[in-house]
């Protein structure tokens, strides 16, 4: 007898897909599919997923027994050990670090491999909070956007991605959706089926580029200037909405002195398009009711990224999009499940003794490498990450993770770049083979995943883990016993509004419940999240003053090409990376304009090296106008498989780990030569 299970898609995007296993009389899965009752999956999956069964749960490479290291560091030689060896290997290893260096030499490194709830902020959170390990600050993606915009609105909340059907324009702006976020097209695609226009603004010409309307090709990091050159347009216009303004902002005069100079001839300089576009897009903004402008975090990995998303976040507050259904800014929903469930509940971080260190994710090379950290990093434990791949300036990551001395444990499915790096790898546990609580950045459907399978050999979920390790370090704390199930209780355990009528029975029986929003949602019908309910725009008109110059001027006469490292269709940051889909048996291409390869003799296809002084990695040529002269482009998620002897990635060993403006990764402030290899 077969049955299906519901669960939903584990990854680190905002579609949060809802998902159907079959199981067979014998426990094999023997069909995975999108759900078709969860309104946004629609029945489907996207092409990364739909091989799930196969590229992971039943892969030949999965992970299903603990390894101990025997090779030197890297090497990836390692030997078969008892899941309870391991785990009493691990044990003995921390309390020594913790005795020895003090907790805080002992750091945790995850991120969202998986977002379940349970698997990634529960458990571990208590038990790293309990020892006093090093906290990692969770900063490498959405937190330069989110300060940025928050800095005007208070929040990031905004409007429902799939509100944007209502939209009149669909300004997507530094976001690849026809990509990253394939569930909401369809929403676009109906605000333009209704009359709407789709407009796209990115240096590339993605996907999402070539489908819209009006693709607008700025230079990389000028989009804050671009922005004040639109508001400018908008004050100049008289297209403020100064009934709207009085009663919901402050800030406007401070901004109009400082916008003065931002007069399209001027912008037009420094972003690198005619002046002509900066009015019309300016007038096709003001003149759309209601006007959606879509951000997602691809601009952000700028040294100038929060200050972009503060400008942008500027122009609805002027033309007072948020009245109207559909209009405003739509960025990701996260902060809907964040406030309401009962996050502090399921983490503890108050079983932390006293103050824990906290070091920054971005900075994670310079932690392991620099000897004056005060204590040295002595044990790692990554989990739900791929650091060695993922983490800018790679190489210094891959060089402390090389470290002798270091102490290293790496949970996942496969033996991942950093895995090779380990002293102990655990097998981990697939999504279809444990239960969680799943939240979504990219709609407000809470989904619950039942697990479907017997994990196979000794593959253990970030739970379980965590509560054999508290009990070997001798936790007598009740919450280290407490059962998924019992997690699941304690997350929706809260008396927020937005979590009205979501139960457990509910949820069992369809999988999914829509958090209790008001309809229609106009996120801030009642005011901004702010201390007087109003959006600021005083933080514009800092971004504005702070903004003399322009942006720095690009690269150097060595290294003259900006490189932008952009998400991949085929994989989901590293994970799938290597499936014979992602690499279709050769390297990754590099996008580069014809007058920038014809300088250098390339041509379409040719194979080119691509580096700077941190590293280098070769990679094939697609040579055309997808990117403007002086940038180039490429997809980051490979690892360090090489061809012919020539590292085809990661391509983080190229990318700068200076921090943004909010503390965030800088990938794209990356400027490399490029040369032909053949
Ligand atoms: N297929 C697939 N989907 C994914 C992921 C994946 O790896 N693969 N990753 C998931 C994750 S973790 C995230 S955070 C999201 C990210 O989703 P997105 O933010 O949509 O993706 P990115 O590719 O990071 O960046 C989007 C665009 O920003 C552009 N960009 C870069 N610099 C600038 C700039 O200065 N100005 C402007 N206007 N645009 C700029 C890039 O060219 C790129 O096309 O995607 C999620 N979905
Ligand atoms: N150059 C450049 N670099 C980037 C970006 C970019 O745009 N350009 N984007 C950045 C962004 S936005 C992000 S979010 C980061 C993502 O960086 P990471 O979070 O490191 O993302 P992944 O590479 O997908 O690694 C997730 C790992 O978790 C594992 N995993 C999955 N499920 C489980 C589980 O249940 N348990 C355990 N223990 N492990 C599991 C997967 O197998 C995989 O190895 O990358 C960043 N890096
Ligand atoms: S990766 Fe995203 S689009 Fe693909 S199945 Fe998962 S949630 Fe859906
Ligand atoms: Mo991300």
């Amino acid at each position: 007898m077969s049955r299906t299970v519901r669960g939903a898609c584990p990854h680190d995007c905002p579609d949060r897909c809802g998902w159907e296993v079959t199981v067979d009389g014998t426990g094999v899965a023997v069909s995975l599919r999108g759900s078709s009752t969860h309104p946004l999956t629609a029945g489907r999956l996207c092409g990364k997923l739909a091989g799930y069964l196969d590229d992971r749960v039943y892969h030949p490479d999965r992970l299903t027994r603990a390894l101990r290291r025997v090779g030197r560091k890297g090497q990836g030689r390692f030997i078969e050990i008892g899941l309870d060896q391991a785990l009493d290997e691990i044990a003995d290893r921390l309390r020594d670090t913790a005795d020895t260096d003090g907790p805080a030499a002992i750091v945790p490194f995850s991120y969202e491999g998986t977002q379940g709830l349970l698997q990634s902020k529960s458990m571990s959170e208590r038990f790293f909070a309990r020892l006093g390990a090093t906290e990692v600050l969770h900063t490498i993606c959405g937190a330069t956007a989110g300060a940025g915009v928050s800095a005007v609105n208070g929040s990031t909340n905004g409007v429902l991605p799939e509100d944007a059907r209502h939209a009149q324009l669909v300004l997507v702006w530094g976001a690849n959706p026809v990509v990253t976020n394939q569930h909401l097209w369809p929403a676009v695609l109906a605000a333009r089926a209704n009359g709407g226009r789709i407009v796209v603004i990115d240096p590339v010409r993605t996907r999402t580029a070539a489908a819209a309307d009006w693709h607008v090709q700025p230079r990389p990091g000028t989009d804050a200037v671009l922005a004040l050159g639109i508001a400018h347009v908008i004050v100049g216009d008289g297209h403020t909405d100064r009934d709207w303004l009085g009663a919901h902002a402050t800030g406007l005069d401070e901004l109009v002195v400082c916008l003065e100079r931002f007069t399209p001839e001027h912008v037009a300089g420094i972003v690198g398009i005619p002046a002509a576009e900066v009015v019309d897009l300016a007038r096709a903004y003001a003149g759309a009711r209601p006007a959606l402008i879509r951000l997602m975090i691809g601009m952000e990995h700028h040294p100038g990224g929060a200050a972009a998303y503060t400008a942008i976040a500027g122009l609805p507050v002027l033309t007072g999009a948020w009245a109207h259904h559909g209009g405003g800014l739509s960025f990701h929903t996260a902060a809907h499940f964040m406030s309401a469930l009962n996050m502090a509940g399921l983490k503890m971080s108050h079983l932390a003794a006293g103050p824990r260190r906290r070091i920054n994710m971005v900075r994670l090379g310079h932690l392991l490498t620099d000897p004056d950290q005060d204590p040295p990093v002595r044990a790692l434990f990554v989990h739900g990450s791929n650091p060695a791949v993922t983490v800018p300036s790679a190489g210094l990551v891959q060089a402390g993770l090389g470290r002798e001395d270091l102490f290293t444990v790496v949970h996942d499915h496969v033996l991942t770049d950093t895995a090779r790096f380990a002293d102990i790898v655990i097998p981990a546990t697939t999504q279809p083979e444990h239960l969680d609580l799943m939240w979504s950045w990219g709609h407000t459907d809470l989904m619950l995943n039942t697990p479907a399978l017997t994990p196979p050999g000794d593959a253990i979920s970030v739970t379980d883990l965590f509560r054999s390790l508290a009990a070997r370090m001798g936790f007598t704390e009740r919450c280290f016993g407490d059962t998924d199930a019992e997690l699941i209780t304690t997350a929706v355990d809260s008396d927020h509004p937005w979590l009205a009528g979501i139960n457990e029975d509910e949820l069992r029986a369809t999988g999914w419940q829509r958090l209790a929003l008001p309809v229609p949602y106009l996120p801030f019908a009642d005011g901004f999240p702010t201390p007087d309910r109003k959006a600021r725009l005083s933080p514009v008109a800092r971004v504005a003053a702070d903004l003399d110059g322009g942006p720095a001027p690009p690269g150097s006469p060595t290294r003259p090409l900006q490189l932008l490292t952009v998400k991949a269709l085929h994989s989901m940051n590293s994970t799938y990376a290597e499936t014979p889909r992602a690499t279709r048996g050769g390297r990754s291409w590099l996008d580069i304009h014809p007058d920038d390869a014809a300088r250098r003799g390339i041509g379409d296809n040719s194979v080119v090296r691509v580096h700077n002084d941190r590293g280098e990695i070769h990679l094939v040529a697609r040579v055309g106008r997808r990117v403007r002269p002086g940038v180039v482009a490429t997809e980051f998620g490979r690892g360090t498989a090489t061809s012919a002897g020539r590292p085809a990635g990661p391509a983080n060993l190229l990318t700068d780990d200076t921090l943004t403006d909010a503390g965030g990764a800088a990938f794209h402030h990356t400027f490399v030569e490029v040369d032909l290899v053949n």
